[in-house]
């Protein structure tokens, strides 16, 4: 069976045209910083994000925790989301790694901290509290249904935290879809941000790495921290001219994504039993490629619907909180027709008697 696979935007498939990139590309050892396609991926990238330098890594949360090992030492706090990625999904390794202590703060419905909170959570200078060294934001925000967070919102944050002292750290795995669906450049995105992870193997479709940018000096240090996690990588050309190329060509294509997704979601919210969330104004559920909804109907659950939808070639995401919450996630190799049939798909699974 040919499967719909909306479990994650990380499912594309790399392009024949991609796969040619890749085979063609001129390579050399990236430890040594030989490899001119890392290198012209790193340095395209932080032209994009108007930063001095960019590192070439293998995964989002190698990027993450890179960055945050570059920031932050033993002993110090970083404020972040209960809801982000970084303190939900990626093994605790700023703790486990770097001894870094975190402090979650509650994430509104829209992704962003509250600036309020974030003030609140900052420690005085006390010899009982961890200093406050960072502040993770992430964008677009996954759990909080890929909503993208302004210009203006990271403009504050970033105001804030400089006036403390404090680094921001932006999660930006998705920010090409955060930017698309505002229509800003993605540089209003970063411009106040001292260090942005983003990924090239989710929206642009490349199948694997993430390029973590900022100051010359923080890329030098986050090298150091790559290279102590075993990441860095020789000939890696070959996977960054997967990168090179869905910069090029895979960005403004994210429009139809997001427009796949409100389709999905026009469609999810006319079936009785399934309702969209996280709670928002009606047509203000998904801003982007993410589509969060909950079972309403109490004799199925999240598992349940899942193994329906697979019998009826769609794949989805079981995701809490609970145990009747899923994410579709539109992408690349997912048409208008893909979701219509996964729309029909939902539709038959939920009244299956
Ligand atoms: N997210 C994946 C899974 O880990 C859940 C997904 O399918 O959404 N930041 C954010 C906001 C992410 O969504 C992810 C991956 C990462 C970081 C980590 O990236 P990878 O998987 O490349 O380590």
């Amino acid at each position: 069976m040919q499967f719909i696979d909306l479990r994650s935007d990380t499912m594309t498939q790399p392009t024949m045209e991609m796969r040619t990139a890749m085979a063609t590309a001129p390579v050399g050892d990236d430890v040594y910083g030989e490899d001119p396609t890392v290198n012209r991926l790193e340095a395209e990238m932080a032209a994009r994000l108007g930063k001095e330098a960019g590192l070439f890594v293998a995964s989002g949360t190698m990027g993450n925790l890179g960055s945050i090992l570059a920031h932050a030492g033993r002993g110090d706090e970083m404020i972040l989301g209960d809801l982000a990625h970084t303190f939900l999904y990626e093994a605790g390794g700023a703790a486990a790694l770097g001894g870094i202590h975190p402090h979650p703060i509650h994430n509104a419905p829209d992704g962003s901290l509250p600036l309020d909170e974030i003030k609140a959570a900052i420690r005085e200078d006390d010899v009982h509290f961890p200093p406050t060294r960072l502040i993770c934001l992430e964008n677009t925000h996954n759990r909080c249904g890929g909503y993208p967070l302004s210009p203006e919102y990271c403009d504050a944050v970033g105001e804030l935290a400089h006036s403390r002292g404090i680094a921001v750290h932006l999660d930006g795995a998705r920010l090409f879809n955060a930017a698309v669906a505002l229509g800003v450049d993605p540089h209003d995105l970063t411009r106040s941000v001292d260090s942005v992870m983003v990924c090239l193997s989710k929206g642009l479709g490349a199948p694997v790495g993430s390029v973590v940018c900022g100051t010359r000096e923080f890329i030098a240090q986050a090298r150091r921290m790559r290279k102590i996690v075993g990441g860095g990588m020789r000939q890696a050309g070959i996977i960054a001219a997967a990168g090179l190329y869905a910069l090029e060509h895979h960005i403004d294509r994210l429009a139809d994504d997001h427009e796949n997704a409100a389709r999905l979601a026009a469609g999810i919210s006319a079936i009785e039993g399934l309702e969209l969330g996280p709670d928002r104004a009606p047509g203000q559920e998904v801003k982007t490629n993410l589509v969060y909804f909950r079972i309403t109907r109490p004799d199925i659950d999240a598992a349940t619907l899942t193994t329906r939808l697979h019998a009826r070639g769609v794949l989805g995401h079981p995701i809490g909180p609970g145990a009747n919450q899923m994410r579709l996630a539109t992408h690349l190799n997912v048409t208008t027709a893909d979701i219509d049939a996964a729309i029909t798909a939902l539709r038959s699974a939920v009244s299956e008697t």
